[in-house]
């Protein structure tokens, strides 16, 4: 037997030992450089939105529970993840549907793409959604959305469903009743938590923002101003971060989320990081290059996946708002965030 044959035949010996040479698999178990399994992908509002009222005709938000389309990773098939660590999918309710009451310790965003008249309900207090509105499911809260509006009503939900589950930490529970009741008055987060002021002996502990709802108008508002009164940042544009005002953290302990603006004209410099990135554009229309291509025409309500350590550049056609979430805090927390600035 020569070496390479002595060799395979310890290897088979080993394995019903459950043992493994560490050699063999190396470099792929600690690779020089992250190798997202995710490509990069833009998903378009127009492929989506028809589809989408086709679930609307063939099945209810109540026998679905969710009644969503997960965007697919075209690098991670049947693994509903839109990247190696996030969940994104684009849920539809018609008008008088309810989508029954439960909790998850996975977390949940939504950011409304389309509709009025549906509200979303978090631990007894009910919150209306409007396009470009952010809306936090904190992990472990009741939640049921509805809609007592007449069109249909569309968002994109973000989830840290990848990252719980490769954790093993995922719990999920139904309320008994379809619908929870209200307890709360609709605005009374966002009064006690969200005008820039706190109850003054407030329990500070939260990991997520206890103003669960963040309207685009204000958000909108204040990009726009910022575009007046300072240049873009090179790589980022004019970029805010949605914070939780407890502790001046991200909103959310597994998302980072963020509203975008670029101004017409302009381009950003090519930019990574370990995050791995999903982009929604509310306004506009830009080109959005992901590592050496492809190049996503990006339009109102298409969704692009980046995933983590390919470098990305805007190039803004016209004003262009893009909302954002990422795994960022997690890589932050860990102290694993890296970041490269061309
Ligand atoms: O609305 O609670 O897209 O639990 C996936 C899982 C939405 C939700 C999703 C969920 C929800």
């Amino acid at each position: 037997m020569n070496v390479e044959q002595e060799r395979q035949s310890y290897y088979e010996d080993l394995r019903p030992l459950n043992l493994a040479p560490l050699w063999s698999v190396l470099k792929r178990l600690v690779p020089a450089e992250p190798v997202p399994a995710a490509q990069p992908w833009c998903w378009n509002w127009e492929d989506v939105y028809p589809q989408l009222l086709r679930a609307g005709s063939l099945i209810s938000a109540e026998e679905a529970e969710r009644r969503v389309l997960v965007l697919e990773n075209p690098g991670l098939p049947g693994k509903s993840q839109v990247t190696d660590t996030l969940y994104a999918g684009i849920q539809l309710i018609l008008p008088r549907e309810v989508a029954p009451a439960h909790r998850h310790t996975q977390s949940a965003l939504r950011f409304v793409l389309h509709g009025t008249g549906a509200y979303t309900a978090v631990d007894g207090e009910k919150t209306r959604m409007s396009r470009g509105d952010f809306i936090i499911t904190p992990f472990w809260t009741w939640h049921d959305h509805g809609h007592e509006g007449t069109e249909p009503v569309v968002w994109l939900d973000g989830l840290d469903v990848p990252l719980v589950n490769f954790l093993r930490a995922g719990f999920r529970e139904s309320h008994e009743e379809k619908a929870q009741s209200s307890t709360r008055l609709i605005g009374e987060a966002a009064a006690r938590f969200g005008s820039g002021m706190l109850p003054l002996n407030c329990d500070r502990s939260s990991v997520t923002s206890p103003v669960f709802s963040y309207p685009y108008a204000r958000s909108r508002e204040a990009l726009h101003l910022l575009a007046r009164a300072e240049a873009p940042d090179p790589h980022l544009g004019i970029c805010l971060k949605y914070v939780n005002p407890l502790n001046g953290d991200w909103a959310m302990p597994t998302l980072g989320t963020a509203l975008r603006y670029f101004p017409r004209g302009f381009s950003t410099r090519p930019y990574r990081a370990t995050e791995s990135l999903v982009l929604v554009c509310v306004e506009g229309r830009a080109q959005v290059t992901i590592g050496q291509g492809p190049t996503f025409s990006v339009g109102p309500n298409d969704i692009a996946a980046i995933p983590g350590w390919c470098a990305w550049t805007v190039q803004a056609e016209e004003d262009t708002v893009f909302f954002s979430y990422s795994d960022r805090p997690v890589h932050e927390k860990l102290g694993l965030l890296r970041e490269q600035r061309d």
